[in-house]
């Protein structure tokens, strides 16, 4: 890839209020004067927001008597120039805000493109240069991504975390306690005729230690399967029980059928819902009934069960039938609910109480459901984590620190053997460098090529 000025869009093509572009490299300065003339070129000042309206550069070869004005204008529009290092690329960069038009947008990254040798850039390419100039280091870098597809508040959180570099901290610790130990076993190498033999449960020691901190951030990975998977609440209960109007009620719109009639819902029907902390999916099931009436019957209810097993919540809805006729509701179909709504409770009198994991909802008055809610929410989105806390979500971090545990276990075992002192200094030599290239300080062309290319395209 090389370092010719780059332009892309960083907004997603479609009609919006403000579209934003950006432009990163030597010819930012040529890019101004061209769509803007000389006069703002040479009154510009970094991070300064300006208005001004951007114009099709003129040819190359045209005349001078010609004035910039004459050429058609693309948009009126903001404008802000960032001068190099101090900017996100560590280049100079031009961030421009047309109207959100993509016809606008592709006119203006046209007349950007004649400008010298501007090229569009690839997906992270902004990302890559910042990293290569050292604005911030390959986890950091990483974390970006995270910052755009978070799903919810807590992984959010945790991406701004790692943007803000606790994990790289964390790194840089351990990686200087094992260049100390390292700096201490060349000691005894060099001193290794005159000393006794070193000590080697000291050392030891010292070594568990950081195979704890090692640990401890590889257990917190979640890998991008369990991130983008939307958290999942499952509604069930007796046919009749009120599970489609308490979905409808919770949504807020009357989205799926309800009737008096047992066995209205057949497929179980899936739903988008926002809680505080989040989107969820939440999914309302066919009523699971004692004894099937039919085939489709028998179908509807296995299919309820079969969501029933992926959900991280479980809430029975109850409206006391299944008590009137003797038998416990918490027992149908042997499914625990996490959770059980006491539904109707409009027409029932005291019957459902109030306890830890049950609730009176009514989906006609709209007792309760504020109060559902915010159940769900506490138990699908784990609330403050410390600030210190945060988990790894990158598979090439949680390779670097595999290898790095590897070598810390190879390490542990040497020293059982009381083996030669430059045996375990090797081996920390390679701890140290697989916790380095976490954070890119060794990183190659093939690695870089991978990360930045599951980036979108502007970033
Ligand atoms: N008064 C009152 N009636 C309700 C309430 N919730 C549901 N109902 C009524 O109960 C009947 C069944 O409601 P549904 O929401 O279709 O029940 P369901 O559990 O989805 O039923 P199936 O899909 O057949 O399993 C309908 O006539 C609803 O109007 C409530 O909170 N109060
Ligand atoms: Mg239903």
């Amino acid at each position: 890839m090389d370092s010719r000025t780059i332009v892309a869009p960083m907004t997603p093509a479609g009609v919006s209020a403000v579209a934003a572009v950006r432009v990163s490299g030597p010819e930012v300065r040529d890019v101004v004067r061209a769509l803007f003339g000389e006069a703002a070129l040479a009154g510009i000042k970094p991070r300064e927001v300006r208005l001004g309206t951007a114009r099709y550069p003129r040819p190359a070869d045209a005349g001078q008597g010609e004035s910039l004005a004459a050429a058609p204008a693309i948009d009126s529009l903001v404008y802000v120039f960032f001068e190099g290092p101090n900017s996100y690329t560590g280049e100079d960069v031009l961030e421009l805000y047309p109207h959100g038009n993509p016809l606008i947008v592709r006119e203006l990254i046209r007349a950007i493109r004649e400008v010298g040798s501007v090229r569009l850039a690839e997906p992270g390419e902004f990302t890559r240069r910042a990293f290569l100039n050292g604005k911030m280091d390959l986890a950091q870098a990483e974390s970006v991504a995270d910052v755009i597809h978070s799903a919810n508040l807590s992984e959010l959180r945790n991406a701004h975390r790692l943007l803000g570099g606790a994990l790289s901290k964390k790194v840089a610790s351990l990686a200087a306690q094992i260049k100390d130990i390292s700096a201490r076993l060349e000691l005894d190498v060099d001193f290794a005729e005159e000393e006794a033999d070193p000590d080697y449960a000291a050392w030891g020691d010292k070594i568990s230690l950081i195979r704890e901190g090692v640990a401890d951030m590889l257990k917190s990975f979640k890998g991008a399967a369990s991130l983008r998977r939307l958290p999942l609440a499952v509604l069930y209960g007796a046919p009749n029980a009120g599970k489609s109007s308490l979905a409808n009620a919770l949504l807020g719109e009357d989205r799926i059928l309800v009737s008096d009639i047992p066995g209205t819902t057949r497929d179980f029907v899936e739903v988008r819902l926002f809680l505080d902390g989040g989107e969820i999916r939440l999914v309302d099931t066919a009523g699971i009934a004692e004894h099937a009436t039919d085939k489709l019957d028998a179908l509807s209810m296995e299919k309820s069960r079969e969501i029933l097993e992926e959900a991280d919540l479980k809430i029975l809805v109850d409206a006391g039938e299944d008590e009137a006729r003797g038998t416990r509701p918490e027992a149908r179909e042997n499914v625990r609910p996490d959770f059980i709504v006491h539904s109707k409770c409009d027409l029932r009198a005291v019957s459902c109480p109030n306890e830890a994991n049950a609730l009176r909802v009514s989906s006609k008055t709209g007792e309760g459901l504020a109060e559902l809610k915010r159940m769900m929410n506490s138990a699908l989105f784990k609330s403050d984590e410390s600030a210190e806390d945060f988990w790894i979500t990158s598979e090439r971090e949680k390779a670097c620190l595999e290898d790095a545990l590897a070598g810390i276990d190879r390490a542990l075992d040497l020293i059982r053997t009381n083996p030669a002192v430059e045996l375990l200094a090797f081996e920390m030599q390679l701890v140290r460098r697989a916790l380095q290239s976490i954070v890119g300080e060794i990183s190659s062309e093939d690695i870089l090529q991978s990360i930045f290319a599951g980036f979108c395209i502007g970033k």
